[in-house]
Order: structure tokens, then sequence, then C-alpha cells
């Protein structure tokens, strides 16, 4: 494949850009090579600047489940960037999309936009320690809710694809805060909280890890943070910024019947735009200023046509007749698909899979935490991941990302992913 373009526009982007790109994972660093520069997507499809064109399972990580430049999303966005950009002030769309997200997310009474999930899961632990008036956080080990400092404790995503345990720059007060403990083991929890009696405000979780690759919750373990966050009064935070609208319209909360405190969301419900958001019951919420008296604000907060690209793509989902049926069927496919093929190869694969949410790990079994996600063999990922590239599918950059089905992708789709990664499997099998 010709790819001239993408080298030249990345010789550039090093000049004025750290590594070249605005966000660590989209600069290869894992899988070696050049990064695909990108020009436009149609569907489940994106061209890149040579006019080479892939499937597409990166999805821009997770917001893209209608596929790329959806007519209903585009024309939402059209029409709202006719009447202004942006306002300082109320508008009606942001209610819209408010009301959307109220009406989906069981735990949900009230909800605030911000511009990403780092905001919303920064001004969710702000507010937990406010209602608590405790300073300590939990969270888990291969755990990543974006970038604020307290936060980049053990992450997974960029800091674990970097391989950078912790990043330079979070002072070590802000770490302290923060305990991690091992994904799917409560006594662990429990342990941090006898440790630390009436100091914890609150656990924050990805109820379906996507951060270390995808990581299910094991049986009892949402039920069991629920239970010791009411035993030892702190609030449960769920990180549903992958899982909000992806696996279904009230996320993991809806499927494993477990309510947390409070809620963060991002990707799908800003089909595209920069969207964040965190919510809760009304006695919480309330809490936020200038209801209450803990502070968070945003320029950019429910910007109009993020609230309508937003808007536009939950209203698709909601009209289609069977949209999170078709996502799980189009998911299996892949996961079948690809298990089939590793398994005619003798590659060692598991699939870790919720809908249309799914990474495949170079490990005969799929992790249940961290440490051992990060025994795949991230060698045979890069290696995959550039095997892959250059049958036209685009994966995520790392073996620690999920890849991400969209409505757009069809069965064609999926084959033809799946022959690709049946010629990847034996061309490593014959070079090894
Ligand atoms: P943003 O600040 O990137 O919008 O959201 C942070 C965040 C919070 N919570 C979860 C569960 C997340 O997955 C994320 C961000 N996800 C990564 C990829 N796994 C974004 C991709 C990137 O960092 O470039």
């Amino acid at each position: 494949m010709n790819r001239t373009r993408s080298r030249e526009i990345m010789e550039r982007a090093r000049k004025v850009l750290p590594g070249g790109v605005d966000s660590p994972v989209r600069a290869y660093r894992a899988v070696g090579g050049e990064p695909v520069v990108l020009a436009r997507g149609a569907g489940a499809m994106v061209t890149d600047a040579d006019g080479n064109e892939y499937i597409d399972y990166v999805g821009s990580f997770g917001p893209l489940i209608l596929g790329h430049a959806h007519p209903v999303v585009v024309a939402a966005i059209r029409e709202a960037a006719g009447l202004g950009t942006s306002f300082g002030a109320p508008t009606e769309a942001e209610v819209v999309l408010a009301e959307r997200v109220v009406a989906a997310v069981p735990s949900i009474e009230m909800v605030r936009f911000v511009n990403s999930g780092t905001e919303a899961t920064m001004t969710a632990l702000r507010l937990a320690r406010a209602v608590t008036a405790r300073d300590l956080i939990v969270k888990f080990d291969g755990g990543y809710h974006g970038h604020a400092d307290g936060l980049l404790a053990s992450a997974g995503s960029g800091v674990a694809t970097l391989g950078l345990p912790d990043s330079p720059g979070v002072p070590a007060a802000y770490a302290a805060q923060t305990i991690v403990t091992p994904y799917n083991d409560l006594l662990a929890v429990r342990a941090a909280f006898e440790a630390h009696p009436g100091q914890i405000a609150c656990i924050i979780v990805e109820p379906i890890a996507g951060n270390m690759g995808l990581v299910l919750p094991a049986d009892g373990f949402l039920a069991g943070l629920r239970a010791l966050c009411d035993e030892f009064g702190a609030l449960l935070v769920f990180d549903e910024v992958i899982t909000g609208f992806r696996i279904g319209p009230g996320g993991a909360q809806e499927k494993y019947g477990v309510r947390p405190d409070l809620t963060a969301l991002g990707k799908v419900i800003g089909g595209g735009l920069p969207v964040g958001a965190y919510g809760g019951p009304r006695a919480l919420m309330e809490r936020m200023a200038p209801a209450g008296d803990v502070y968070q604000a945003g320029t950019l907060s429910g910007n109009p046509l993020a609230m309508a690209a937003g808007r536009a793509q939950l209203d698709a989902l909601a009209a289609h007749p069977d949209a999170y049926g078709r996502l799980e069927a189009l998911g299996a496919r892949l996961e079948a698909g690809l298990l089939a093929a590793a398994t005619a190869e003798c590659v060692p694969l598991a699939v870790a899979r919720a809908g249309s949410a799914l990474t495949p790990f170079f490990r005969a079994s799929v992790p249940s935490n961290y440490a051992e996600a990060r025994e795949a063999t991230t060698a045979m990922f890069a290696r995959f991941h550039g095997a892959m590239l250059a049958r036209g599918v685009l994966l995520p950059p790392s073996q620690f990302e999920c890849w991400f089905v969209s409505l757009a992708h069809d069965e064609a789709a999926i084959d033809r992913t799946v022959e690709a990664a049946a010629q990847a499997f034996r061309e490593a099998a014959s070079a090894i």
C-alpha cells in the first residue's frame, strides 16, 4: 500500500504536535510503524490520505456506533451550525439530550454535560468527595478514566500502552489519594476500606473494563462493590464512558442490574463530537453549582452542535428496529470468525466481548484483570495489527483497547475481516 501522504503529513505533524498526535495512542508506539493519517470516513469504512480504504474497528474509540458520517448525524450538525455554533447560554438542545439520557439510564435523574470523559469522571469524583466529606478514592489497576491527575495511577489505555505506570507531573500528594486494587477482586477492595476507615469517598469502576482491552466483571463483582459502598458509606461511581449507550440504552448498570450513585458518560452520547456527562440522583446532582455549592463549569459545555449530534445518534438508535440485537449479532459473528481462524492456525487467541465491543487477546484465555491482560503477547498483536492494516482492516493500535463494531458494518465486512485475520494468522504461523 502506498502511504506517502500519510508519512509526509506525519513528518509535519511531529514538528508541531507532541509525537505528531493529539492523543498518545494514535501514534502507533505500541504497534510500530507509521500511523495511518485518515482523510474521511463513511459508514464502516475510512480512507487515508493516500486514498487507501479500510474497514474501521477503531470507530473513534467508541463514539461512532452508527458508523462514520451517518446522514442523520451530519444533517443535524449542519442544521445546528447554521443557527449558531455556541452561545454560552441555555439552549433547548441540551435539555432534549438531557431528557434522552435521564429516560434511558436507570440511576440518572439529573445530568450535566461537559466536553470529555475526563471532565465527567473528574467532576463525579469531586462531587463524591463533597457529598461524603472524604478524600480517598478507589480505582482499579488497568482502569482508565481520563487524564485527571488523581486518576493517572496505573491507568490503562494510553498510559498502559506506553508502559508508563504513572505519569510525571502528577504530584505525589494527588496519587496518594488514589488506592489502586486489582479488578474483579472484592477482597482487595474490602481491605482498602478496612485500612482506611471513614476515608474513602468512592469507588470508580468501569463496569465492563475497556482499557485493559475488554475485561468483563466477574459474577457478583459489581453487586459486591455496591454492597461494600453501602457498608462503608462510600459512593459507587460507574465510568460508562465506553459502555453507556454502547451495550444498551441503559449501559452496564441496566445489563447487570446494579445502580451506581454517579455515572460518567461520553463517546456515543456525542455522536462523534466532544461530549461527556455525569449524572445521578437529583439529591446528589443538586449539590452542583449553581443549584448547590460544588463547582464545575465549561465554556462549551452543552455545545449546540454536540447536543444535536448526540441527540441524532441516540434517536437513530432508538428508531432502529433492533439496534442492539443487530450489534450483538455482528459482534458475535466477528468473535466466532476470529476464534475459528486462530484455531485453524494454532494461534493462542481469546476474545472478550460485550455486544459490539470486543478485544481479541493473544493469550489462551480471556483475562480477568490487568495483570493477566498484560500476559498477552503484545509483540504478536503488533505484527497482527500491521498484517491487518496491509489487508485493509484498521484496528485500534494497542492490545489494550477495544474493537468497536457499528451498525454500518455488515456480514460482508465482518467476513472480509475474518478472512484477513486468517491470512494474517497463516503469515504469522509460517514466520514462526
Ligand atoms: P476522554 O477524556 O478521552 O473523552 O474520556 C476519557 C475516558 C474515560 N473513561 C473511559 C472508560 C475511557 O475509555 C476514556 C477514554 N478512552 C480512550 C480509549 N480507551 C480514549 C482514546 C484516547 O485516549 O485517545
